[in-house]
């Protein structure tokens, strides 16, 4: 979808009008558009195919007329004459989190600050202190969001990396003499951001393969057109690699190409142990020529390469040498959970507060899933700007459930919400609405920035409410716009373990939180954890698949995740006296 690319450009193009002393109406339109824009369920570009773009609020016909520029050839001018006129240095800060053009206007022209590195010096020397218009507050934000963009600076989320290399692989693989071919890399090991795209196929005719992939009609540029390796960049600047090989070799191109390459260095140390040789070829015996053929003992698939170490197989999301290796070769890895094992979803937003589905279509979607149960979480009264339910509101859902639970079949609706966590910890529901409900949700969506004694006892006072069942996006981190917040995660996961309180993996792919390493220490601290999508549209019920790839990443099973549990075992478990 490019609707998020087109309402980002329009914050931009307010952002520099802003800073230009534009017409403040004009300022404002772009703003709602991308508003409106963002919250859309339907993609951009089929609104334009059915000629309905001017029948989004707020888009007019000069509006339409850039969504469809950008539809039609990914930039709109006006915004790139924008640009062009402002400097370099004033562009680069309205792109850190929190830093908005009020503020970037007054680095750049009252202080004369030219670009980030400056910033950073500055900012970090105490320099830009006592300035009217800079509070001490927005500096620690300055610093921060420096380091959250350099972090994430040329990292793609891996939603939109399989995006484009499904695209491509589907492409090829209606080539003549393709074999075998699939993503490797980060993406394969489900890695939250991708740098690069990795792909692997085999055939006989390499060179027909290249030909192909360099025409693919997502090559904006071709890196490099080799004859056994090649390399295109996408629009957004993604690089994306191409690496055929015999069939014969399939096996060990993938594993090695999959990475990663701390994991590499691994199997490369036990191969040597056993006077073996690895590389992108094969597994061969050392002793004589290496890389004879009749010395190759692996490489046709995964499997026998691990084997021929005396290894298990290792799954990809698992590969990041973070202890695979020695269960592996224990033969003890644990067996992975599966999107199949999932009998629920735990989270989901009604056109109640700010989803725009009704419960029956909720209901309907779900059993098309296959779920045996769901609960539906609609904000609660103070997050106002989501349409949180008045407590009447939510007495009155309650009773919409029981009528459609008495008449549908084959699914059950549970009563939830997503209760707000308080500034204070206490919640925005009584104890006596609260216990009325199957399955309570908390969760912080304001006043992030306290401190971390602070921020900490206030989600464990949450968990430690008897009609909680679990702590929704636990970290509050929204990628490329916020870090995480400052928690004690060792003091949240004994909390949450002592007072059997789940804690979610949220699939959205903007939040994947927790996150691989904090969903590996929760098992490991015996805390249970359930995956929800926070479904608003129709579309996001798919984000699963993601919530399920941080489980892999952090090696849950099963018996680790919530809703995996029948009805009967969930609302057992979920009790907690
Ligand atoms: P990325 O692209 O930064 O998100 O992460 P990867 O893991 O896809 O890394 P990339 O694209 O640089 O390389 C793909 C795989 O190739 C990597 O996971 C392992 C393998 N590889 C790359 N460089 C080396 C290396 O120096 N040694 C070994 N053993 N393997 C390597
Ligand atoms: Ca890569």
């Amino acid at each position: 979808m490019l609707n998020k690319e087109i309402a980002l450009i329009f914050i931009r193009i307010a952002d520099i009008l802003e800073i230009k002393d534009d017409n403040p109406f004009r300022i404002r339109a772009y703003r709602k558009a991308a508003q409106q824009i963002e919250s859309l369920s339907e993609d951009v570009s089929a609104l334009r195919d059915k000629k309905k773009l001017e029948d989004i609020p707020g888009i007019g016909k000069d509006l339409s007329k850039k969504i469809e520029e950008y539809i039609r050839t990914r930039k709109i001018n006006f915004y790139e004459k924008l640009k062009k006129q402002t400097p370099k240095g004033v562009l680069e800060f309205i792109e850190i989190p929190g830093v908005g053009p009020k503020t970037a206007k007054v680095l750049y022209k009252d202080l004369k600050i030219r670009n980030l590195e400056d910033l950073q010096i500055r900012a970090k020397a105490g320099k830009i202190k006592n300035i009217p218009g800079l509070k001490e507050k927005t500096i620690n934000n300055i610093l921060q969001g420096i380091d959250f963009l350099k972090q994430s600076r040329g990292r793609i989320p891996l939603h939109i990396a399989i995006g484009i290399s499904s695209e491509i692989i589907s492409k090829l693989k209606k080539v003549k003499n393709i074999k075998r071919i699939e993503a490797a890399g980060s993406l394969r090991r489900s890695r939250e951001t991708v740098r690069d795209i990795d792909i692997v196929a085999s055939s006989k005719n390499p060179k027909k393969i290249m030909a192909e992939f360099v025409k693919v009609p997502k090559a904006e540029d071709v890196v490099a057109h080799g004859l056994t390796k090649s390399s295109i960049r996408t629009h957004g600047n993604v690089q994306v690699d191409l690496r055929v090989v015999g069939d014969d070799s399939y096996g060990a191109a993938l594993a090695y190409l999959t990475g990663s390459k701390a994991h590499n260095v691994r199997l490369r140390e036990i191969a040597v142990r056993k006077g073996l040789k690895i590389n992108e070829y094969g597994v061969y015996k050392v002793k004589g020529k290496a890389r004879a053929s009749g010395m190759r003992i692996a490489g046709k698939n995964e499997k026998e390469i691990y084997e021929s170490l005396n290894l298990s197989y290792v799954p990809p999301e698992m590969r990041e040498d973070r202890g695979e290796i020695e269960a592996a070769g224990k033969k003890t890895l644990p067996k992975l959970i599966e999107i199949t094992d999932i009998k629920a979803d735990l989270h989901m937003h009604s056109e109640a507060s700010d989803g725009i589905l009704s419960l029956e279509e909720i209901a309907e979607i779900s059993k098309k899933k296959g779920y045996e149960y769901i609960v539906i979480t609609d904000h609660s009264k103070t997050l106002g700007v989501a349409g949180g339910l008045s407590k009447k509101d939510l007495f009155r859902q309650m009773k919409q459930i029981d009528m459609i639970n008495k008449k549908m079949k084959g699914l059950r609706i549970l009563k939830g919400t997503e209760v707000e966590i308080l500034g204070d910890g206490r919640l925005d529901y009584s104890d006596a609405v609260l216990k009325e409900l199957d399955f309570v949700i908390a969760a912080v969506h304001s006043g992030f920035k306290q401190p971390e004694n602070v921020l900490t006892e206030r989600i464990m006072r949450a968990m430690e409410n008897k009609n909680v069942s679990m702590i929704a996006h636990p970290t509050g981190r929204l990628m490329g716009v916020r870090d995480a917040y400052e928690i004690n995660m060792e003091k949240i996961l004994k909390c949450a373990r002592d007072a059997k309180t789940t804690l979610e993996i949220n699939s959205y792919p903007d939040r994947l939180d927790l996150n691989d390493i904090n969903t590996k220490a929760a098992k490991e601290a015996g805390v249970t954890i359930g995956i929800g999508t926070d479904s608003h549209t129709r579309e996001q019920f798919d984000n699963m698949a993601f919530g399920i790839s941080v489980a892999r990443r952090g090696w849950l099973e099963k018996k680790d995740v919530l809703n995996t549990l029948n009805l009967e075992d969930f609302l057992r478990k979920i009790k907690k006296t």
